[in-house]
């Protein structure tokens, strides 16, 4: 067994694979970047060694810094966690070419799962079922044009070097397949650096169900059961669980066979899932793979009784799988909510900022995965998400109760979160039911639910409106206690700073209130308007995307579009004026 290993990443994650790592009696090695230097996980590691730079690309992305640590530190084997360099085939070969050993898949499976083509192509080849469409990239849109005629529309163009998404573009008729091939080629070239597309039917209504898998180094390969994960807004995953509520033991020992079928044809070892589409006629089919621990590993851990970071460690090390396929059992319900720090009613924008006021649930069945405490920062520059709350209980039911009494007890205060929008569509006949809730969860109506459920922590100094502040107290009243708040008037110094604050913000605007700017640094995913346009207040203007996290840029007053200086591909700076929208 290792005696160290270094963690190539930051956040929950980090202290994640630690507290794994503490339990089996090995040392962990942390990283971090300047602007984590106050993190958690540096902390919470054995040791801790700075990288030096700020954003992912000067710091957790540097192959040769890691490698350096591992070194320096006499570290045996690096696990890169998710995100960032996990599924780095290089980066994978270059930690085995150091001595080092890669808590993770083989580069090879990675570099196959990386093209969704070729990934495509071998799991055909494996008898595993595909989505209906082409298995090589597409040379011109009339190939598109070509399987329309032969399995009929709605189809869908994918990006061969994405995954998760990113550049999909539906093809209704055969009029639309130039255009939609071209954007999508556009877009993949852009993101991916790789213009390579393929297509598929375009199945409506459809459940996101995946299958954990583990593979050790002796061909023993086994999988956890399914976690639904249909719950998304942009391709942002925010609720998981398991078991899915559309998936009975036939179909789950169906899907389980496809994802040990599609794992031994990747030649795959360590923790991995396989990423499906379940159809509303119980059709299953292999979308893609993620060659990875996952954010929602969480849920299967629950249910399974199985810490799968321990077992990728284990099959690191050479070590056969603890238990077969007949030994697993599945047991109760789990669900996760991911609370990130990000406001429902501007579009799930990030919410950065300091963690003002910090309290986490616990009690029966409750699991908080996090990377923060009271005082945190949450950085612009990396993925805002604070926590992972998970709750375990006998049932669907029983865990939805239990998560609606987690997310009451957790109090996040000084950063707009997720907790409310949790609240509201657990609290929804569509999520009660157990259906998909397209629509539903991107729905103005949930947004203002959200918002109605969202609740500040008594004890966070809050601002009624400028010129009064609150503050918690409690008083008893004939003996008992009443919680109150206390209204504080602005003092006149507060008020000084205040006016001059607002002059200073008014100024820097340069009478200019008919520019829209981006909120964010980034890249321009999609312009949904052109110069000319007339837009309504709030009419989206055009999609940014940064830290893999799409953000909606949207007009702050109804007129004409003019001087749209950005086109899908362009990148945006934080303030950078995107259009004016002339009364
Ligand atoms: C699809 C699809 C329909 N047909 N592929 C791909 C990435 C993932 N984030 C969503 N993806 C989809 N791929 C075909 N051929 C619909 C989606 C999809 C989706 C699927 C399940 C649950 C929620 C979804 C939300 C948006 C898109």
């Amino acid at each position: 067994m290792f005696t160290k290993v270094l963690i190539a990443n930051r956040g929950e994650i980090a202290i994640r694979i630690c507290r794994t790592l503490r339990d089996m009696g090995i040392g962990s090695v942390a990283v971090y970047s300047d602007v984590d230097r106050g993190a958690l996980h540096p902390r919470f590691a054995d040791e801790a060694f700075a990288l030096g730079g700020s954003t992912a690309s000067e710091s957790y992305l540097v192959v040769e810094k890691l490698l350096d640590v591992a070194a320096r530190a006499g570290a045996e084997a690096v696990h890169p966690g998710y995100g960032f360099l996990a599924e780095n085939a290089g980066f994978a070969q270059a930690v085995e070419d150091a001595g080092l050993v890669w808590i993770g898949p083989p580069a090879a499976a990675i570099e196959l799962m990386g093209s969704k083509t070729r990934a495509r192509a071998a799991m055909q080849e494996a008898g595993v079922p595909i989505i209906p469409g082409t298995t090589e990239p597409l040379a011109s849109a009339e190939a598109v044009a070509a399987l329309g005629d032969e399995i009929g529309y709605p189809l869908l163009i994918k990006a061969a070097a994405g995954g998760g998404g990113k550049g999909m573009k539906v093809v209704r008729s055969a009029d639309e397949a130039a255009q939609a091939f071209e954007s999508a080629q556009r877009e993949g070239l852009s993101y991916f650096a790789n213009a390579d597309v393929y297509v598929e039917r375009y199945l409506e209504d459809p459940r996101h169900v995946e299958a954990q898998v583990l593979a050790d180094a002796h061909g023993n390969v086994i999988h956890l059961g399914e976690r639904d994960c249909t719950i998304q807004r942009r391709h942002q995953k925010l609720i998981e669980e398991t078991p899915s509520p559309a998936v009975d033991q036939e179909l789950r020992d169906r899907i389980g066979k496809i994802a040990v079928d599609a794992a031994r044809a990747a030649g795959y070892r360590s923790a991995g899932t396989i990423e499906g589409l379940l159809a509303p006629d119980g059709s299953y089919y292999f979308m893609e793979m993620n060659t990875r621990i996952q954010v929602e590993h969480t849920v299967t851990e629950m249910v399974a009784g199985v810490d799968i970071v321990r077992e990728q460690v284990r099959i690191a090390t050479g070590e056969r799988l603890e238990f077969s396929q007949n030994e697993i059992r599945l047991q109760g319900h789990a669900i996760e909510c991911r609370i990130n720090a990000e406001d429902v009613s501007k579009g799930f924008l990030p919410s950065p900022g300091t963690i003002t006021v910090y309290r986490e649930p616990s009690g029966p069945g409750v699991r908080v995965d996090s990377g923060v405490t009271s005082g945190s920062e949450i950085s612009p520059l990396y993925d805002p998400m604070i926590a992972k709350l998970i709750v375990r209980g006998a049932d669907r039911e029983h865990a939805i109760g239990r998560m609606l009494r987690a997310l009451d007890e957790f109090e996040i205060g000084g950063v707009k979160t997720l907790l409310g929008f949790h609240r509201a569509l657990l609290t929804h006949a569509c999520f009660r039911e157990g259906a998909t809730c397209h629509g539903i969860v991107e729905s103005e109506l949930l947004a203002q639910r959200a918002e109605e459920l969202s609740v500040e922590p008594v004890d966070a100094a809050s601002s009624v409106d400028g010129r009064v502040s609150a503050r918690a107290a409690s008083v008893e009243v004939d003996g008992k206690r009443v919680e109150v708040r206390v209204l504080v008037p602005e003092p006149p110094y507060r008020e000084l700073a205040r006016r001059r604050r607002e002059r200073v913000a008014a100024g820097a605007g340069g009478g200019a209130s008919d520019v829209v700017v981006s909120p964010m640094q980034g890249t321009v995913l999609d312009v949904k308007v052109a110069d000319g346009d007339v837009v309504e207040p709030g009419q989206v203007i055009c999609i940014v995307e940064a830290m893999k996290m799409e953000n909606e840029v949207t007009a702050h007053r109804g007129g004409t579009i003019a001087a749209l200086s950005v086109a899908p591909g362009s990148p945006v700076s934080a303030g950078q004026a995107i259009c004016t929208v002339m009364a």
